[in-house]
This record gives structure tokens, sequence and C-alpha cells, in this order.
């Protein structure tokens, strides 16, 4: 017996440049779609965990057919709820696993509309995880989503949670278009 999923998730990898000739494009790569809540566990148990990759790659896991960038159509006027964990962060598999599991259980957004994907970058001074919405200007769903996305996260009152419109990506210094 297998339990499905409300979708299909594509989870992508990120490589690390090796040199400035790679663009973004070039190494950001499709690994496998699943299904299923068995599929999932299969995948999650056989690929490495957030500690052993190296810096400055990333995972993404996105719904059906979106790509994990801005242009994609579905993504292009959202935005992402994100924080950054600072220093070593030793129970960062943990989060990103719960992160996985509320996007895929659906247990972030009431009417399951909004979220088309989670991300974890891996860089050198801090992990990065984000939840990416498919709107930027829907103030009170986008709340909801994030606070309970602080909880999924084990953010305490006293840690901030940024949302960024994807239109503020290209920006040196964007600003957060909210904050909880
Ligand atoms: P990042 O990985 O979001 O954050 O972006 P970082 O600054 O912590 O590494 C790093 C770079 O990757 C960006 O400056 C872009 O050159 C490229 N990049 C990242 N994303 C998510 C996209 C995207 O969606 N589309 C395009 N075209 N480039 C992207």
């Amino acid at each position: 017996l297998k339990h499905p999923l409300n979708s299909k998730w594509t989870l992508w990898y990120t490589k690390p440049a090796v040199d400035k000739s790679e663009s973004w494009s070039d190494l950001l790569r499709p690994v496998t779609s699943f299904e299923t809540v068995e599929e999932f566990w299969a995948i999650h148990n056989a690929i490495p965990k957030p500690r052993y990759l190296p810096f400055k790659s990333d995972y993404h896991l996105f719904r059906n057919d979106i790509r994990p960038e801005w242009e994609d159509p579905a993504n292009s006027l959202g935005g992402k709820w994100t924080h950054q964990f600072w220093g070593k962060t030793p129970d960062i598999d943990d989060l990103w696993m719960r992160a996985l599991l509320a996007v895929i259980g659906e247990t972030i957004d009431e009417d399951d509309s909004q979220i088309n994907g989670v991300v974890i970058n891996i860089r050198k001074s801090a992990y990065k995880i984000a939840i990416w919405t498919k709107s930027a200007d829907q103030k009170e769903a986008l709340t909801k989503i994030g606070s309970k996305f602080k909880t999924v996260l084990k953010l305490g009152d006293d840690t901030q949670l940024e949302f960024l419109p994807h239109s503020t990506a290209s920006e040196k210094h964007p600003q957060p278009s909210l904050v909880l």
C-alpha cells in the first residue's frame, strides 16, 4: 500500500561552481521525483543530509513541474519566507526534514494554494531555509504561513523570519516586505 501525496514533488540539486564560467543554470539539476510518502522516505534516507553537503550547494524541493527559479511563471509574482541559521546549527538535518515534511504534508498552508517549494542553501557562514510562495502580496495568508513555518523551524519569538518578494532578488540589499 502506498500513501499518495497531494502533488508530485521534484528534488533539485545545485552543485557548487568550480569556476566562474559555470552559470546558475549549468549547476541546477533535477535529481528525482516522487508522489507517495513511501517514495519520499526512500529518497530522503538515500541522499546526503545537509550537514554532509559542500558549501555553495542547495537542495530545492518543488511541486509538479515548477522550476526552483524566480523566472518560473509559478514563482515570478511570489516570494520566500527565509531564515538564516548562523554558524554550526547541529540540528540542521532535523530542521530541514521538518521543513520537507511540513511542505509535502501540506500542514503549513490551510488552503494549500500558496506553497511552491522549499529550499536549503549551504553556505560557509550559514544555512538558509526558505519556503517559496506563489504570491507576494497576500499579506494575511502569507503571515499565517510564516508563523507556522516559524514553528516548523523551531524559531523562538526573539528570532526573525523574513519575507522577500522575488521581484527584489536582483537588488544588492533587498528589504523584506514582511517580518515575523
Ligand atoms: P542564492 O543561492 O539565492 O543566495 O543566489 P546566496 O547569495 O546566498 O548564494 C546566489 C546566486 O544564484 C544569485 O545571485 C543568482 O546569480 C543565482 N540564482 C539563485 N536563484 C534562486 C536564481 C534564480 O531563481 N534564477 C536565476 N536566474 N538565478 C538564480
